[in-house]
């Protein structure tokens, strides 16, 4: 029942013969981060340690922001992956053991092809592309960073999703011999975390293998991880190991730990307050210390494309 089999993909989804990366899918060679689409004002090839496979062919998503990113020392070592801590610098010290490779993810639920199923044939390359996609991420602090991904939704097609599939739950690896957060009880382990069908299969909504054209870092998610870039970062859940469909709304790890302060939905929502704090305004990451807060967007600047998806939903009860 390999997902990978001829038979179970659509023809949509079949990419030009040129674009199809090579099965061994990173260049061997750095010099391919050296092309200079991948890297920010503050980033150079060197900044992205050997250890890290670069990817090849990457195209570069039409969705992606024309602003700055910001550095690669910024975006791995002020995380949030509680796995690993509570702190900001934690994911980035405590990390190092943990092993993304080999991995697997189980297809559950509400759809056709269900299983447990090697990365290369589930996530792999083969016969979609990697793109970049250059997005704005929010918490009470933001960054832009060139996520190496494509759409979360391409994978789904694969999956097949039954009509009874309204929701699509996501569930990070329990590995407490690795994972040194997990004999801390601060959240229930696995993290878990959903999304609507229509969120899910949203163009804006990545699964992402990678950052400024090399595979993740643990810190940000290894091997596997969503971006939802309208959504605070805690609903972009990193380590996936189970992807399942549901009817019924899935319960989410942050709703679950405080339910009167993180809803479902998560959208970046300025206009409504976090209990113990405003939502207005962000830190900009990597900017002067002196700059001040920038005001937060609705959606986080994506409005345009996706507020849509909840009309008729009041945003200030639906959270
Ligand atoms: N498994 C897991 N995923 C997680 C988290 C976590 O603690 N565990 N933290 C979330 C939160 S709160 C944020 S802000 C983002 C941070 O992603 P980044 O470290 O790549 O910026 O990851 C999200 N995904
Ligand atoms: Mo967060």
């Amino acid at each position: 029942m390999l997902i990978r089999k001829a038979a179970n993909i659509l023809p949509s989804e079949i990419t030009p013969e040129q674009h199809y990366l090579n099965r061994r899918r990173f260049m061997q060679s750095a010099a391919v981060a050296g092309t200079g689409l991948l890297l920010g004002s503050n980033t150079s090839a060197q900044d992205i340690p050997k250890q890290y496979r670069r990817f090849g062919n990457l195209l570069k998503s039409p969705l992606s922001t024309s602003e700055t990113p910001n550095s690669y020392e910024d975006i791995t070592s002020y995380n949030n992956f509680y796995e690993f801590g509570t702190g900001k610098e934690d994911p980035a010290e405590n990390s190092a053991a943990f092993q993304p490779k080999p991995w697997q993810v189980t297809i559950g639920g509400e759809a056709e092809q269900t299983g447990t199923f090697d990365y290369d044939d589930i996530v792999g390359p083969h016969p979609m592309e990697e793109r970049i996609y250059r997005l704005r991420c929010v918490e009470a602090w933001s960054m832009v960073v060139p996520w190496v991904g494509f759409p979360l939704g391409d994978l789904i097609k694969r999956m097949k999703p039954t009509s009874k599939a309204k929701f699509v739950a996501f569930e990070t690896i329990v590995r407490k011999s690795e994972m040194p957060g997990q004999r801390s009880r601060v959240l229930r382990w696995p993290y878990i975390e959903g999304l609507t069908i229509a969120e899910a299969m949203h163009p804006l909504t990545i699964r992402a293998t990678g950052v400024y054209g090399a595979e993740l870092p643990n810190q940000n998610g290894a091997p596997l991880r969503l971006i939802v870039p309208w959504k605070y970062g805690f609903k972009s859940i990193k380590s996936i190991v189970r992807i399942s469909f549901t009817e019924k709304q899935p319960p989410t790890s942050w709703n679950l730990s405080a339910p009167g302060e993180y809803g479902f939905y998560a959208n970046v929502n300025p206009a409504v307050d976090h209990p113990r704090w405003s939502q207005k305004r962000e830190r900009v990451i990597g900017a002067n210390l002196f700059a001040g807060k920038k005001p937060t967007l609705p959606f986080n600047g994506y409005g345009d494309q996706v507020a849509s998806l909840y009309s008729g939903l009041d945003l200030t009860r639906n959270f």
